[in-house]
């Protein structure tokens, strides 16, 4: 232990901690921008510099480690004027249009301005002047807004391991931008959105479709169905203050109903469709000799990395659809030949904790005779901001259930939005069809958890299955490289591009809470705990969707409907 005074208070520090965690640990509060958790320090931004008793200059204190019988200030007139004049600088080159930016009142500059009393511009002169990159269907980047921290470039290189961005050119010039400053959609990202979670500004944002739907719910001619992910349940609450992990599903459906929509689905309904179909394709991958390992395919992020760095690999991919796809390409024939409804009139919109789900909607492989499975998909914020707009006060909502029958799902659904989850329901599935026997205990806790890549293997029927969860895209090019190299022992394995899974998707709330991830997850896990039915294949709509129109798994019509191709 190592003994040192911050602001004449006695603190105890472990060996090797940064005077900037020392500090927090006695509840004193350093402001910091570039500083991230778990990553190498940069020092880059400055703002957390603190002044250490025989050091001329001020020093970053997420940079610097404890010493004994160090004496730092943390709070200092010199401290706070540096950190003030570092806060004026950042907003005379902003563009200062807090009122109608999408991050008002969620924004680090704001709260910086805010804590330090910016009362006056003291430093006019020239801004940058950038134009903002719409040029991916899934998100906008906005270098005018950025502060240059730097996290975004961090969370694409190093946690992601992508490299999109990166910084270019020096001072004043600097700037984070892409490979020849060409755009995100010509860039390598998979637009995973964890550079907007971790943006402290607007500098990153998703592509709203808020627009699209409006019109279409004003739009008397059409039938607007909207339908509901399973993670966004588990998180869109802390939007209204609500304590992370507090399940709002009977929230959501009433506001949904109150905005207008027609039907109210769930795509939980769509993942347990999913799980009869992907465990039909591995039973009969296994079965013929078919390409294995199998890799799951609902997560577009992976889908799209896949597609442009791992070509000579697609055939490794699941051909089902994502499961708001599926769901999407079921209401427009199933339910409308169910409701005598033209398929051309019903508008679908996908709530979703992702950015990349806008641009697999809009992908021409995921529709039918030109008309897409799902017309739009809303992020979990933006669902939130419409709310807001119709008068909507949520805490206050009575809750409602979903409509029928693409309403009814089971356990096994609900914890597809956390890493593992899909692996859990598949195998729950498979485990039964292949032995024709339940599995006594349904929580496979071996692929539960946050690790980067989780290992399971099952015996069934005397055969051993082996599987792999991949958590985060980060961590996927060791498996795909075992796979090139003729090693790789698995069978199955899912991949979600976001660590964490959806719950940590790109378009969830955005607030630097390390334990949201943890607490988020389980909410699922109490839902499906708490459901009658926890397999995909207890669910009776879906028996009932398969004896009324499919006929089996992986029959004719669900090839045509709920199975796809990538593109190389
Ligand atoms: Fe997910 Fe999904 S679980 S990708 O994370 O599979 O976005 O929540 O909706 O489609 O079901 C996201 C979440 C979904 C899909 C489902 C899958
Ligand atoms: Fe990188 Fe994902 Fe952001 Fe694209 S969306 S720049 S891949 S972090």
């Amino acid at each position: 232990m190592i003994e040192l005074t911050i602001n004449d208070i006695k603190v105890k520090a472990e060996e090797g901690m940064t005077i900037l965690e020392a500090a927090k640990s006695v509840g004193i509060h350093i402001p910091t921008l570039c500083h991230m958790k778990d990553l190498f320090p940069t020092g880059a931004c400055r703002i957390c510099v603190v002044e250490v008793d025989g050091m001329r200059n001020l020093t970053p204190s997420c940079a610097y480690p404890v010493t004994e019988g160090m004496k730092v200030q943390t709070n200092s007139p010199r401290v706070r004027v540096a950190r003030k004049t570092i806060v004026e600088l950042l907003i005379e080159n902003h563009p200062q249009d807090c009122l109608i930016c999408v991050r008002n009142k969620n924004c680090e500059l704001q709260d910086l301005s805010e804590r330090y009393n910016v009362r006056e511009h003291r430093y006019v002169g020239e801004k940058k002047n950038h134009a903002i990159d719409i040029s991916s269907p899934s998100m906008e980047r906005d270098p005018a807004k950025c502060i240059l921290c730097g996290r975004c470039v961090r969370t694409c290189n190093e946690i992601q391991k992508i490299g999109a961005i990166d910084f270019t050119n020096r001072g004043f010039k600097s700037n984070v931008t892409t490979p020849f400053n060409k755009g995100l959609n010509i860039s390598d990202c998979i637009l995973c959105g964890q550079c907007i979670l971790v943006c402290p500004t607007a500098a990153l944002r998703e592509r709203s479709h808020a627009k699209e739907v409006v019109n279409a719910l004003n739009d008397k001619k059409k039938f607007t169905v909207v339908q509901v992910a399973p993670a966004v349940r588990a998180t869109l609450g802390e939007e209204y203050n609500l304590p992370i992990g507090t399940n709002v599903t009977g929230k959501i459906i009433t506001g949904l109903r109150r905005l207008g929509f027609d039907k109210v689905f769930d795509t939980n309904f769509g993942a347990d469709l999913t799980i009869l179909e992907e465990a039909t394709e591995l039973i009969n991958r296994l079965g013929n000799g078919g390409v294995t390992p199998m890799f799951t395919s609902c997560c577009p992020g992976w889908i799209k990395f896949a597609e442009q760095n791992y070509p000579h690999l697609l055939e490794h991919l699941s051909t089902c659809k994502s499961p708001h796809e599926m769901e999407g390409a079921i209401i427009k024939s199933y339910y409308a030949k169910k409701m005598g409804l033209n398929p051309e009139d019903i508008f679908v919109v996908s709530i979703m904790p992702c950015t990349v789900k806008k641009f697999e909607a809009s992908r021409p492989e995921l529709s039918e005779d030109k008309m897409p499975d799902v017309d739009a998909v809303l992020t979990t914020r933006e669902l939130v901001r419409l709310f807001k707009v119709a008068g909507i006060d949520f805490n206050d909502l009575p809750d409602d259930e979903f409509d029928n029958p693409l309403g009814e799902s089971t356990g096994a659904a609900a914890i597809f939005g956390t890493s593992g989850g899909v692996m859990e329901a598949a195998l729950r599935t498979a485990y039964f069809k292949l032995s024709g026997k339940e599995l006594e205990n349904v929580d496979l806790t071996n692929v539960r958890g946050f690790d980067g890549v989780k290992e399971f293997s099952v015996d069934i029927n005397g055969s051993t299955v082996n599987v792999a969860v991949v958590n985060g895209i980060g961590n996927v090019r060791g498996i795909l490289e075992q796979i090139e190299r003729g090693e790789s022992k698995y069978h199955f394995i899912e991949v979600m591009a976001c660590p964490g899974g959806c719950i940590n998707g790109g378009g969830q709330p955005i607030h630097q809470k390390p334990e949201k991830v943890q607490k988020r997850a389980r909410a699922l896990y109490e839902i499906d705990a708490k459901m009658k039915n926890r397999k995909s294949h207890e669910n009776e709509s879906l028996k009932k969707l398969y004896n009324e129109f499919l006929g089996e798994p992986n029959g004719h019509l669900s090839h045509e409907l709920l199975h796809t191709t990538y593109v190389n």
